[in-house]
């Protein structure tokens, strides 16, 4: 039994191709994510999953553009386009995305007001989403992490596994980035200050 776990980041298709997010080549990973699914005992998929009119919208807040940041209650948060809305087909997961060895839907950003880029903590960095819980009971002690965004939910979720004590890896040929202002060499600064380490499927 292979004591790591696979998990699969926001492989949404608002995300990929003409997706109200899209991340640029975001569809190239489904394969990849496919071939590694298969390999890995233990594998979580995380969703982004926003109610209408959610927080980290431009479009909640008069005048604001996408892209452009906001101060909210918990600190700055960069505004999107509308994207991911609970039950929408953008919020579904690609087509080709094969799920079928997936445990566990950990999804996100649920709250109005709490936007989360991490499948650990939401951005108040006080909600927890249970991942950590579910891992601890299930002893998964290693974690590899891919998808979409490597800037945002890959970053954030890889981030704060390693803060709860856990090994973790980001798989790189696995993983699109959104890249915003420099925001992916930033990402893989505080990776590899972190400890979080980085492979390819090539290389596992
Ligand atoms: C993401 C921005 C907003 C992501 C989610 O999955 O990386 N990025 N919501
Ligand atoms: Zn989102």
């Amino acid at each position: 039994m292979n004591p790591a776990c696979l998990i699969v980041v926001d492989v949404q298709n608002d995300f990929c191709e003409g997706g109200a997010l899209a991340v640029p080549r975001g569809d190239e990973v489904v394969p990849l994510v496919n071939r590694l699914a298969a390999r890995f005992d233990n594998v979580v998929l995380t969703q982004d999953w926003h109610p209408r009119a959610h927080a980290s919208f431009a479009s909640s807040h008069p005048g604001k553009r996408p892209f452009e940041t906001i101060e909210l209650a918990y600190g700055t948060q960069v505004l999107w386009p509308d994207h991911c809305v609970q039950g929408t087909s953008g919020a579904a997961f690609h087509p080709d995305l094969d799920a079928t060895r997936a445990q566990l839907v950990i999804r996100k950003g649920y709250h109005r007001d709490i936007d989360s880029y991490s499948g650990f903590l939401e951005a108040d960095r006080k909600t927890a989403t249970g991942l950590a819980g579910y891992l601890g009971e299930r002893k998964l002690k290693k974690l590899y992490v891919c998808g979409l965004a490597t800037d945002f939910c890959v970053a954030w979720t890889a981030l704060d596994g390693a803060r709860a004590g856990f090994e973790v890896w980001v798989i790189e040929d696995a993983s699109r980035a959104i890249d915003l202002e420099g925001s992916l060499a930033r990402a893989w600064s505080e990776l590899s200050a972190a400890g979080v380490k980085r492979t390819a499927l090539t290389s596992l």
